[in-house]
């Protein structure tokens, strides 16, 4: 298997699909930490935050236009947190570009 989560924007492996556009997918993360806790992808494989440049910033930017629906959509009316983990010491542990949405509570303050 190429990659995770280019597998579920295939369909190859399930996933709960809470959206869907020309470039981005998002699913429920199969570990929530949070009562909302969703994924946003873009549908070409970027490895990490440090791979976006300006020949696929489109993706980028359509993810965080679709993040404000996604977040409406789950009531998330009294706000929420969107986390990119890159590399090593940022713990990333699925080597494709993806966003977390958390909401649905009251977040810890600390972030690191
Ligand atoms: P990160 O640690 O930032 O790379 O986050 C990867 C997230 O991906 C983690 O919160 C768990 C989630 N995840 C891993 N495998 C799967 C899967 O097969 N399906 C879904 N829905 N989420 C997954």
């Amino acid at each position: 298997m190429d990659c995770l989560f280019c597998e579920i924007i295939k369909g190859n492996i399930p996933s709960a699909k809470v959206y869907e556009d020309e470039r981005c997918y998002a699913f429920r993360d199969i570990n929530p930490q949070a009562p909302t806790h969703v994924l946003v992808v873009p549908k070409i494989h970027i490895a990490s935050m440090d791979e976006v440049n300006g020949e696929n910033s489109a993706y980028v930017s359509a993810i965080f236009e679709a993040i404000p629906k996604i977040a409406a959509a789950e009531g998330l009316t009294n706000g929420y947190r969107v986390i990119s983990n890159c590399g090593e010491d940022g713990c990333q542990s699925v080597k494709h570009l993806h966003f977390h949405i958390l909401g649905g509570r009251k977040l810890p303050e600390n972030m690191g």
